[in-house]
């Protein structure tokens, strides 16, 4: 097989890279794999970039560039987290469009192109990830790449009806078409698409098993669920359990039962409807007040954009309004920190906890259900609440899955995961962890690249990349 090219916005060599899950999954596929990680190196400059800068760190190969500051402004503030994020994430009232801002984006991603083009060689195959670089196929291929090039979304894609109100929806479409496999995290994010699609170019242009025919040529499309390394993390977690900052934050609960939530500060992560849920939860069971403490871990990123300081400074209130209630002066309910830790600290804190919340309002996957999964001592194990609205439901359906805007229904299933018997929670944990060890991280990134290597046989009849045919719509 040539090398393989993993392509993302950021890579975590950056110093200001915020901790993601994109992030652990692409390393996993480098550190099987070997090949090159391309992306930005977290600095902006005044002037264009030039070469990338090649580090290897840790037996793995990374080229990095730096962006000029108005560019990245605009491509990663404005379209990418301004416009796709909500959108792709279903919240319109959270979104808007800037021609500026596409502009700037569909420039960045040129720029990507053109600085990754003379590092490439016959052979190589190119894995783009997420929603900051769906143009960079496109891209690629104006520059004369006929190498395989995948793309995986991390995110949801949206239902058709919601991915229109982009005044810029079919180029993003169109862009989406000029690589050789689209991978999703689920299936309801594949026939988003694929609707998409049969809306758009007709019915006729998506047949068997998914695979969209356009411009001459065919595009593959999959579901791919990401997953997690489950000897790693389960390894990792036991090791940190005894480590001494988890064993700190034990001996600080004395006694008391652990709730945790790990995410990014982010609004569809549902933090609001977590925090408002975990009220409800002390007031319709008033003898778990001062038995539990929910341990948030909420790192900052994004704060540029303007919803991520709102959604931040709403929590502080929120949080702060159940301490101010609910607090004793040996006990705080709520435990909120905007800080990161090393992840082996996280799985040691997320195997010490009774319950993990993940109330996502929309979520491509969420690792940190998985990895609470992965992390929890199979004789004592603790219990998942999971958003339904999360791509992990598709997977976990033995955690307590619960609707994210439902208050009461998520304070009824705390006190569930709190009172569930021991043999009950063993055989969810049981089931749940099967089914992660079937579908764990080396089973996604093989599946990808080995479907991708096998879109390499088609190439021979490429035909231009033009889908003419997306002019026909008309909305
Ligand atoms: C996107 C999609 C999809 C968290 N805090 C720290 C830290 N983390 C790690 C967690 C986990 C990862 O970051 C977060 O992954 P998620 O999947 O939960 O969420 P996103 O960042 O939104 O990821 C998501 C994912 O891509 C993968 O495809 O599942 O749906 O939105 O691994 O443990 N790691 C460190 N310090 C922290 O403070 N080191």
């Amino acid at each position: 097989m040539g090398r393989l090219f993993n392509v993302s916005n950021r890579v975590p060599l950056a110093k200001t890279a915020a901790p993601g899950g994109l992030a652990v999954g692409v390393l996993a596929a480098m550190r099987a794999r070997g090949g090159l990680w391309f992306g930005w190196n977290g600095e902006t400059t005044s002037q264009e970039p030039g070469e990338p800068d090649i580090t290897c760190r840790d037996a793995l190969s990374y080229a990095t560039i730096p962006l000029p500051q108005t560019l990245y402004e605009r491509y990663y503030s404005g379209f990418s987290n301004g416009t796709l994020w909500p959108l792709f994430h279903y919240f319109l009232a959270g979104f808007r469009y800037d021609d500026q801002e596409y502009a700037a984006y569909e420039q960045a991603n040129a720029l990507f192109a053109s600085r990754l083009l003379p590092l490439l060689a016959p052979g190589d195959i190119i894995w783009v990830h997420d929603y900051h670089l769906i143009s960079l196929g496109e891209k690629l291929r104006a520059q004369g790449v006929s190498q395989p090039i995948g793309f995986f979304l991390h995110i949801p894609f949206p239902h058709f009806e919601v991915l229109r109100a982009l005044p810029t929806f079919a180029q993003v479409l169109r862009a989406l078409l000029a690589y050789d496999l689209i991978g999703f995290q689920t299936e309801t994010d594949r026939e988003s698409f694929l609707g998409a699609v049969r809306i758009v170019l007709g019915a006729q242009s998506v047949g068997e098993r998914g695979i969209v025919a356009t411009g001459g040529r065919t595009v593959r499309t999959g579901v791919y669920p990401i997953g997690v390394d489950v000897q790693a993390v389960a390894q990792s977690a036991a090791k940190a359990a005894g480590s001494a900052p988890v064993q700190r934050m034990m001996q600080s609960l004395v006694g008391r039962r652990l709730i945790v939530g790990v995410d990014r500060l982010d609004y569809a992560k549902g933090l609001l409807e977590r925090f408002q849920a975990y009220r409800q939860f002390l007031e319709s069971y008033p003898e778990q007040i001062g038995q539990v403490t929910l341990l948030q871990i909420a790192p900052l990123g994004r704060q540029k954009v303007q919803a991520y300081a709102q959604i931040r400074d709403s929590l502080e209130q929120s949080s702060g309004r159940t301490n101010g209630r609910f607090a004793d002066a040996d006990w705080t309910p709520i435990r909120y920190l905007n800080r990161n830790f090393p992840h082996a600290t996280l799985m040691g804190f997320l195997r010490a906890a009774q319950v993990c919340l993940v109330t996502a309002l929309r979520d491509g996957m969420n690792l940190v259900a998985k990895e609470f999964i992965t992390a929890q001592d199979p004789d004592d194990p603790g219990v998942l609440v999971l958003s339904n609205r999360a791509g992990a439901a598709c997977e976990l359906t033995e955690a307590l899955l619960i609707n994210p805007y439902d208050t009461q229904g998520i304070a009824g299933a705390i006190q569930r995961a709190l009172t569930m018997p021991l043999a009950e929670r063993r055989e969810r944990h049981a089931t749940s962890l099967a089914t992660l060890r079937a579908n764990d991280i080396h089973r996604w990134h093989t599946r990808f690249v080995d479907d991708l290597q096998a879109a390499r046989g088609r190439l021979s009849s490429r035909r231009g990349t033009e889908p003419k045919e997306l002019t026909a719509f008309r909305p």
